[in-house]
């Protein structure tokens, strides 16, 4: 194999997260992981890619199923260090057609083909002298190679592990494919080009890119989220009208139609993001789209996503919604906010949370004797802060959301995050655009542009690197 890259073939025992490492490192879901021992049963490549450049490439492999047997058929070879080499690749030879060897042929010939060896043991599970074969079968190779250790439950045997493992790797380093962040990324790949010398340089430029390559998702994500929010608050929904007079069902179909549409944006948009991110399978198998089954209107998502109730009621206060004795009962505290005091100062809680307000459903006038009944642009204030909650919210899950994990995102991981992305100064500024974005108007260029910068800061804010 003539590569120009870093190469890696990540091997060990039967189900101890091989797969789960390189989906992670290779920002690849579609890698077949399962918890039972024996998923991966032909080696397959996954080059990560960026700009058509490969960066490096991993190499999945099946575990050691033989491993006694093959080290009993190479150390009937007595042979000094420089010829072991030669004897792996007589294996390889005698046995690549036979399936009762499939498993270790496969692990083997892309080590033989030059690839690094990253050799994967699970810590959570006590060292075994079993283990011993495998990692001897590794040492005829003659590559080089580390050592993952990959907690992957909660009992702990790594000081054994470790003491064991040093008498093999010279490096040895801990790796949780599930919770990978670009930091970890980068620091795990920096050890592996330590493997070869030749990998050093190659190795430090692909960071590079890397580096320029998350950043490149977080912009494209925050021009994803704003073109959300631009199309979403000027959104105008119309029905024609036989006459004059429109019933109430009419208005119920028009409105429907409406939220209809708004949470098509949304979902357009998070499709965008996850595509983004690579997780295009995410609402296809088992994984669960954040926000599935809570729906934008609901008072759920209000809750969760939005402003806090008392940030609601001043973006009310500012509208113009609540006035005097209002905005003194504002500032008295959350306990009386939910009290029965609410009521009455503007009437319905709905007026505050936004939803029953999001606009007017207008009569347009005629033509040619037909009528248009027309929804939009959006009206309530606070609209925005819920979909764009909900946007910052979905992203951050997406950016953090390993390549490995094969189960759903979890909307109750959201502790904190009302208060990471919105700060008083950033409300003010994002009011403004709004406004321009609800004004019925054209929307200008340098207003989006401006407003992707802002969404940018946000990402950065809370996505974490
Ligand atoms: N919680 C947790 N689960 C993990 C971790 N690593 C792997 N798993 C789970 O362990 C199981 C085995 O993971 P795989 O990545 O398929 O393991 P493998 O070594 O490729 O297995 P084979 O292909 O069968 O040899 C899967 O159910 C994974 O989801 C981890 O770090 N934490
Ligand atoms: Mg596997």
């Amino acid at each position: 194999m003539k590569t120009t890259h870093p190469t890696f073939a990540v091997v060990g025992h039967p189900n101890k997260g091989k797969s789960s490492i390189v989906a992670s490192l290779a920002f690849d879901d579609s890698v077949e992981i399962s918890n039972t021992p024996g998923t991966t049963t032909k080696k397959r490549s996954f080059p990560l890619r960026v700009d058509g450049k490969v960066l490096y490439e991993l190499i999945d492999t099946p575990g050691f199923q033989r491993a006694r047997r093959v080290l009993a058929w190479l150390q009937q070879h007595d042979v000094p260090a420089p010829k072991k080499r030669e004897v792996v690749l007589a294996f390889i030879q005698k046995y690549r057609n036979d399936p009762y060897f499939n498993d270790e042929i496969e692990l083997l010939s892309p080590i033989m083909e030059g690839a690094g060896i990253i050799y994967v043991v699970d810590t959570s599970k006590p060292y075994g002298k079993e283990y011993e074969i495998e990692m001897e079968i590794l040492r005829w190779t003659g590559e080089p190679s580390m050592a993952l250790m990959n907690q992957i439950e909660s009992s702990d045997y790594s000081a054994e592990w470790r003491l064991a493992l040093d008498h093999y790797f010279k490096m040895v380093r801990s790796f949780n494919p599930m919770e990978i962040t670009p930091a970890k990324h980068i620091a795990i790949l920096e050890s592996m080009a330590q493997l070869k010398e030749v990998w050093i340089a190659p190795v430090k430029e692909s960071i590079q890119h890397f580096q320029a390559y998350q950043h490149q998702k977080l912009t494209q994500s925050a021009t994803a989220i704003t073109a959300l929010l631009s199309e979403a608050l000027s959104l105008v929904t119309e029905q024609t009208l036989p006459s004059k007079e429109a019933t109430e069902e009419q208005r119920e179909v028009l409105l429907d139609s409406y939220q209809t549409q708004l949470r098509q944006l949304e979902l357009a948009s998070q499709k965008r993001v996850e595509q983004i991110w690579s997780h295009t399978k995410l609402n296809k198998s088992a994984p669960t789209l954040p926000f599935e089954g809570m729906d934008l209107f609901s008072k759920e998502s209000e809750a969760v996503f939005g402003l806090t109730r008392q940030e609601l009621l001043v973006t009310s206060a500012t509208s113009g919604a609540v006035s005097g004795a209002g905005i003194d009962l504002l500032f008295g505290g959350h306990t009386m906010l939910l009290g029965a005091g609410i009521g009455a100062v503007v009437g319905s809680v709905g007026a505050y949370f936004g939803f029953a307000e999001l606009g007017e459903i207008k009569v347009l006038g005629s033509r040619l004797g037909r009528y248009t009944l027309a929804v939009g642009p959006m009206e309530s204030r606070n609209f925005p802060y819920i979909l764009l909650g909900r946007a910052l919210y979905h992203a951050r899950q997406i950016a953090h959301h390993s390549h490995a994990k094969r189960e759903a995102v979890d909307i109750a991981e959201q502790s904190g995050f009302k208060e990471q992305w919105l700060s008083r100064t950033l409300r003010g500024e994002l009011e403004g655009y709004h406004k321009k974005f609800r004004s019925g108007k054209p929307i200008k260029k340098e207003d989006i542009r401006a407003y992707e910068a802002l969404v940018v800061g946000m990402l950065e804010g809370i996505v974490s690197f």
